[in-house]
């Protein structure tokens, strides 16, 4: 896909493809037998959709950054290099389940049924958004999305508690959350998994490893420990390849079974990189916390470009897939972006939130 120069890490500008990335590509998501019956059984309409919700989630950020650039959005939280993580997992899942995504998830938004113009009047604030003006931490819950909490780690334990309605219900369904790297050090993850350990929820925390939380990066050896971490809880750690699209769909739908046929929690962690900052913010901040090098190792790995030359060139059960056919999706999304973009404006001009009905909607003491 085009890159645009200033909006994409200098990265994937100048990304180019490198054959032995594409032989690495295709071991990892074959390199398990169960994951790889999986992938060699998914059919070409399925692996170009995953293709399809990478473009969006890649898109949707790249309009959120240009409104930035422009003005139009003081600031926002994008997830450059990490798409993989929710697409593949939001694409594991079946009909009824639902998904908690944090804010490096937003992308499981419009996988999971949310319109692009919903998202972005939801980051424009307006008042026919899905958070009415309100905040930027949407969902839809009659589409089985939990809005984000801004407190990291909450999540775990309200998706704790889904599960195990599905449970008693005796509904086949899961939640899946995702919990940082720096989350999992929070009570709310902690008192979460034990929650769900104990009362049987089946539960997939999607372990979401991008090595720093905020300006701390995680600590040598850091990544060791969060694969021990299953243990420490008596659950399965699925670890996976965060940047390859393939893999995190195998291993959640593996995570999915389980937690089904086990009536417990399962942590998939996923391997990623973070290319951009925190936020739109502290771009350049990030750029001095973490070695450059391990911006060109992840730069070469975007699991976009990545993932399309893997496409175009056949594998692990796929044929090749012709240039056309996935410059189309890209054209097809493109232009969703654009409509999207044009309604949410509109919105901005016609419907701001009426001042005097803040109150509403809103509980507490
Ligand atoms: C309980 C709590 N503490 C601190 C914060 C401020 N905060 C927001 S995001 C973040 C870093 C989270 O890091 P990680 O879990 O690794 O997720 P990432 O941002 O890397 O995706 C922090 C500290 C918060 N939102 N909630
Ligand atoms: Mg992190």
């Amino acid at each position: 896909m085009k890159a645009v120069p200033g909006l994409d890490p200098p990265e994937y500008v100048d990304w180019s493809e490198d054959p032995e990335l594409l032989r690495e590509f295709g071991a990892t998501a074959l390199e398990d037998a169960r994951r790889a019956l999986i992938v060699e059984g998914l059919g070409d309409p399925a692996r170009l959709r995953l293709y399809e919700g990478l473009v969006r989630n890649r898109l949707h950020d790249l309009q959120l950054k240009r409104w930035v650039r422009s003005g139009v959005l003081s600031k926002a939280w994008l997830g450059p290099g990490e798409e993989a993580v929710t697409v593949g997992a939001c694409h594991a899942l079946e009909a009824g389940d639902v998904v908690g995504p944090m804010i490096r998830n937003i992308g499981a938004c419009h996988e999971r049924g949310m319109s692009l113009a919903s998202m972005f009047r939801g980051a424009l604030g307006t008042e026919d958004g899905p958070a009415r003006g309100r905040d930027l931490h949407f969902g839809d819950l009659e589409q089985g999305i939990v809005a984000p909490i801004s407190m990291v780690g909450s999540l775990v334990p309200v998706c704790a508690g889904m599960a195990l309605a599905f449970r008693l219900r005796g509904e086949p369904k899961v939640a899946l959350t995702w919990a940082g790297d720096g989350t999992t050090g929070t009570a709310a993850f902690h008192e979460g998994v034990v929650s769900a350990v104990a009362l049987r929820a089946p539960l997939i925390v999607v372990i979401q490893n991008n090595r720093i939380a905020l300006g701390t990066p995680l600590a040598e050896g850091g990544a060791g420990r969060l694969a021990q971490l299953g243990g420490g809880y008596g659950i399965s750690s699925l670890r996976a390849d965060g940047n390859n699209v393939l893999d995190v769909f195998a291993a959640t739908a593996l995570a999915r079974k389980e937690a089904l046929a086990a009536s417990r929690p399962v942590f998939v962690i996923a391997d990623t990189f973070r290319m951009g900052g925190h936020a739109t913010h502290d771009e350049g901040e990030s750029r001095k916390i973490l070695p450059a090098d391990l911006f060109v190792h992840y730069g070469r790995r975007d699991p976009v470009r990545t993932y399309r030359a893997f496409l175009r060139q056949g594998g692990a059960g796929g044929e090749p897939v012709a240039d056309a056919v996935l410059d189309e999706i890209e054209a097809r999304v493109e232009a969703e972006v654009a409509n999207a973009e044009r309604e949410a404006l509109s919105s901005q001009r016609t419907a701001r939130p009426d001042p005097g009905g803040a109150g509403e909607g809103v509980f507490g003491p």
